[in-house]
């Protein structure tokens, strides 16, 4: 996507509108009518609708007033070039007309107008007209935020803030497909405390929570941009390490081993060292052929890790 210089260092009080039309007195007489009421920190302008276009993808624009009747391209095409990009599907664009006529209204809307002033305008109207695209993007903007900070919440440990569980299933699941599908190696650590009851019991909950959260971070350090951590239980981590075979993981797994055995977790447990187990497993390989047996046999091998007498890695 084309971005302009020096837009991402936009303050949140930053608006812009963008005018389009091929009046420069009409362009003028808008210009004057919102700066009189400050809901505008910059304008642009533009004479027709592929210049406007132009002017679209270079700059950041919050709202668009357009004309439509304009040479080289107008206010209908204008509209369905904007429209057909997924960044300008909320934009605000009010279109101007001189036509008052139901079926360009109608056009106008299908098309993806926000709102319609019809020529000559009334000064008032244009600008509670403004307000109102304005306060609704503001609103929708809101709208989305919220609606992603619930996504994220549902989809992270609040302790830890890996991943939860459910999200680990899910991208398992999605992980494990594409790997099928495309014949890539897909591995899966599962990793598990030794003896944290003993820490819980010793040094108390709080610190065990601390704990699980420093852990936490030595693992999210490891991660590759792909990679995805999960808290799988309550001091059971999985990591999900797609287009990585088994040599490969079992060296991420003993690397992460050798950070927890030599990480000083501090409070009250000083120097107290801590160690962690890890099971490793890979899809494809003789017994995995699907998502359960990927995680029975990494189960397994975490079993075995424990058996075989703790802070070590087995597949
Ligand atoms: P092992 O070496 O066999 O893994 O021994 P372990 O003591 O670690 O045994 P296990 O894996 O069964 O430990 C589970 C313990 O983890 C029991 C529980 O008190 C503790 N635990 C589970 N979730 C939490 C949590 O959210 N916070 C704290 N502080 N402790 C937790
Ligand atoms: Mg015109
Ligand atoms: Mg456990
Ligand atoms: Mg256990
Ligand atoms: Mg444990």
């Amino acid at each position: 996507m084309q971005i302009a210089t020096g837009m991402e260092n936009r303050t949140a009080m930053e608006r812009t509108v963008l005018i389009i039309d091929d009046s420069e007195t009409l362009r003028d007489e808008i210009r004057r009518i919102v700066s009189e009421v400050s809901l505008f920190t910059s304008y642009l302008e533009a004479g027709d609708g592929l210049d406007g276009f132009k002017k679209l993808l270079n700059n950041k624009v919050d709202l668009v007033l357009c004309d439509l009747e304009m040479p080289r391209m107008d206010g209908f095409r204008f509209l369905s070039m904007t429209r057909a990009r997924e960044e300008f599907q909320d934009l605000p664009v009010i279109i101007l007309t001189g036509k008052e006529d139901r079926e360009t209204k109608i056009r106008g809307l299908e098309q993806g107008a926000s709102d319609f002033v019809t020529k000559p305008f009334d000064a008032g109207e244009l600008v509670a007209r403004v307000r109102v695209q304005m306060k609704m993007k503001a609103l929708q903007d809101e709208l989305k935020r919220s609606n992603e900070l619930l996504r994220t919440l549902s989809i992270t440990d609040p302790l830890t803030h890996l991943h939860n569980r459910r999200h680990l299933m899910e991208m398992v699941d999605k992980e494990f497909h594409r790997a099928a599908r495309k014949g890539g190696a897909l591995s899966l650590i599962i990793l598990d405390i030794d003896y944290f009851k003993k820490v819980n019991d010793t040094y108390g909950h709080q610190e065990g929570d601390r704990v699980l959260a420093s852990l936490a971070e030595i693992v999210r350090a490891r991660l590759r941009s792909y990679d995805i951590a999960a808290r799988y239980g309550g001091e059971e981590f999985v990591l999900l390490l797609p287009e990585t075979p088994l040599g490969e993981a079992r060296t991420i797994a003993e690397r992460l081993r050798l950070e927890v055995q030599d990480h000083v977790f501090g409070g009250r447990l000083q120097n107290n060292v801590l160690t962690i187990s890890l099971g490793v497993a890979t899809f494809p390989s003789s017994c995995v052929e699907s998502v359960d047996s990927l995680f029975r046999q990494a189960d397994e091998a975490l079993y075995r890790a424990k058996q075989g007498g703790r802070n070590r890695v087995e597949l």
